[in-house]
């Protein structure tokens, strides 16, 4: 027997090839490991705390993770958004900005780049995506508008909201199942969708606002299908679609796995195809494109773009800039060439899909199918004894911070914030803990970590009791919210 490990063209992974040759047969065994197609050159340490220590660092925190210092955190699966680390491409790109107040050579490569991954026509950059949700919002919505779209997120459904508009979930119902084992949760009911335009009317539809990857779901994709019939449905009523781009490369990815006649096309070509069925997007470039900061509106429509070119000057900066600087630009068109090859998708989903197997396999209630960017926990399955109005899913995240340092973001019915009409909570159908990986940064032994923190965390449920709210803010109430122990 003879074993030779080789790169397989058709396959894109190694394999190991394994000879008999004896008997003269030849076996083909793929490897299905999601390792990096990269190596570590620098390292940044982070701090390894003891219990007391986190004791005291939560309860000054008001047991809101969003308020701990980030010195304080061991493993920081807050958020993927800003958190990534960028390649050695993107710092040297740094070194080429151009702070030019007006024209940055910056801004026309991130335009060059934008027009042959996304294909939009323009480009509005901004500092980042709610920079972006808000002026296509104040352009596009009048008071009395609504908004149909694949469940909502926190700031796009506020922008939409102070520009005088209803947001109105036409999602799938499994979107709303942690349990589902549909692939494709992100897609939009038509049938809801076709309800909305015959109950309001077409021309209080500005846009249907469609995210790929549901971040509020589970980061769960759209798949390509269900995009061509939103196209067509809006096309017959001449309604646009305004598409939040955020993690579009991951969302393709997934379409490259699981969706019938894409296997074969690369996720560069996926995203393209995806961009190609709306009509304008915004974008937080602090995911997908791996960058510290930044965003963009890009749109098709000539007179939309002009409106918005002229509000970028008011809130964000020149048009030529929109709140980056030329190096952040940079950085951000090297980034989203590097958001779409296959190897580094292959690879960073592969770490959320690790980590989500180990709790599967531990029992650990968490929403299937696992999403791109992060590892959400069901917490009302989780702690079924703590009831929705004493926020179960904040206590978690603050439980599993005091195990192990490991920090959580909330998105249950904090992040759904109140009933602007009664006053009431929103109370979600999704109680969730969200673990968020951002991308190229820890490695399988962290996953290990999270994982074994989670499982003790898990074990001890019993002891759990929820909590109180002692703080509450008027906007976006999740990110400085206090608490206290039940
Ligand atoms: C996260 C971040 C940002 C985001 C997003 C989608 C699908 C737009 C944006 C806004 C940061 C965040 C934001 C609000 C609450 C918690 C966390 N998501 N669309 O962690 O972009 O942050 O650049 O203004 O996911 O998921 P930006």
């Amino acid at each position: 027997m003879i074993w030779i490990i080789k790169f397989d063209d058709l396959t894109g992974q190694f394999c190991n090839i394994i000879l008999d040759v004896k008997n003269n047969i030849m076996t083909k065994v793929i490897k299905h490991s999601w390792a990096e197609p990269y190596k570590i050159k620098m390292v940044e340490p982070v701090f390894m705390s003891t219990l007391e220590h986190r004791k005291e660092a939560i309860k000054e925190a008001g047991y809101n993770t969003f308020l701990l210092k980030s010195k304080d955190v061991y493993i920081d699966l807050l958020t993927d958004s800003g958190t990534s680390a960028m390649s050695d491409r993107q710092w040297a790109g740094l070194m080429m900005g151009d702070e030019a107040y007006a024209g940055s050579r910056n801004f026309y490569n991130l335009e060059d780049v934008i027009h042959e991954y996304y294909g939009y026509k323009h480009l509005v950059p901004t500092h980042q995506g709610r920079g972006a949700e808000h002026i296509i919002s104040q352009i596009m919505i009048k008071d009395g508008d609504v908004l149909p779209g694949n469940m909502y997120f926190t700031t796009t459904k506020l922008h939409q909201e102070m520009a005088g508009g209803k947001f109105i979930d036409i999602i799938v119902d499994e979107a709303h199942d942690p349990d589902s084992l549909f692939l494709f949760k992100g897609n939009v009911n038509l049938d809801k969708l076709q309800e909305v335009i015959d109950t309001y009317g077409a021309d209080k539809i500005p846009y249907v606002s469609i995210a790929t990857t549901v971040n509020m779901a589970g980061g769960q994709p759209i798949s390509m299908q269900n995009m061509k019939d939103i196209r067509a449905l809006t096309a017959k009523y001449g309604i646009k679609v305004i598409h939040d781009m955020t993690r579009v490369a991951e969302n393709a990815f997934m379409i490259q796995q699981n969706e019938e006649g894409y296997a074969d096309k690369t996720v560069a070509e996926i995203t393209r195809e995806l961009c190609d069925l709306t009509d304008g997007a915004t974008m937080s470039a602090k995911k997908d494109a791996m960058v510290n900061i930044g965003g963009f509106l890009a749109i098709n429509d000539d007179d939309i773009f002009d409106e918005a070119r002229n509000m970028v000057v008011i809130f964000e900066g020149l048009h030529t800039y929109g709140g980056m600087a030329g190096r952040d630009m940079e950085a951000m068109a090297i980034g989203i060439v590097e958001s779409v090859q296959d190897d580094h998708m292959r690879a960073r989903v592969g770490q959320v899909q690790y980590l989500g197997q180990q709790l599967i396999d531990f029992g650990v209630p968490i929403v299937k199918p696992v999403g791109t960017h992060g590892i959400f926990l069901d917490a009302k399955a989780f702690l079924p004894h703590v009831s929705q109005d004493k926020f179960p899913a904040q206590t978690l995240a603050a439980e599993l911070y005091l195990d192990s340092g490991v920090r959580a973001m909330e998105r249950g019915v904090v992040s759904a914030g109140r009933n602007k009409e009664t006053g009431e909570h929103n109370y979600p159908k999704l109680e969730l803990v969200r673990l968020t990986i951002p991308r190229r940064v820890y490695t399988q032994a962290h996953m290990d970590v999270v994982a074994e923190s989670v499982e003790t965390v898990f074990a001890n449920r019993e002891n759990i009791n929820g909590m109180k709210m002692v703080y509450e803010p008027k906007y976006l109430r999740f990110f400085q919210a206090k608490f206290e122990k039940l």
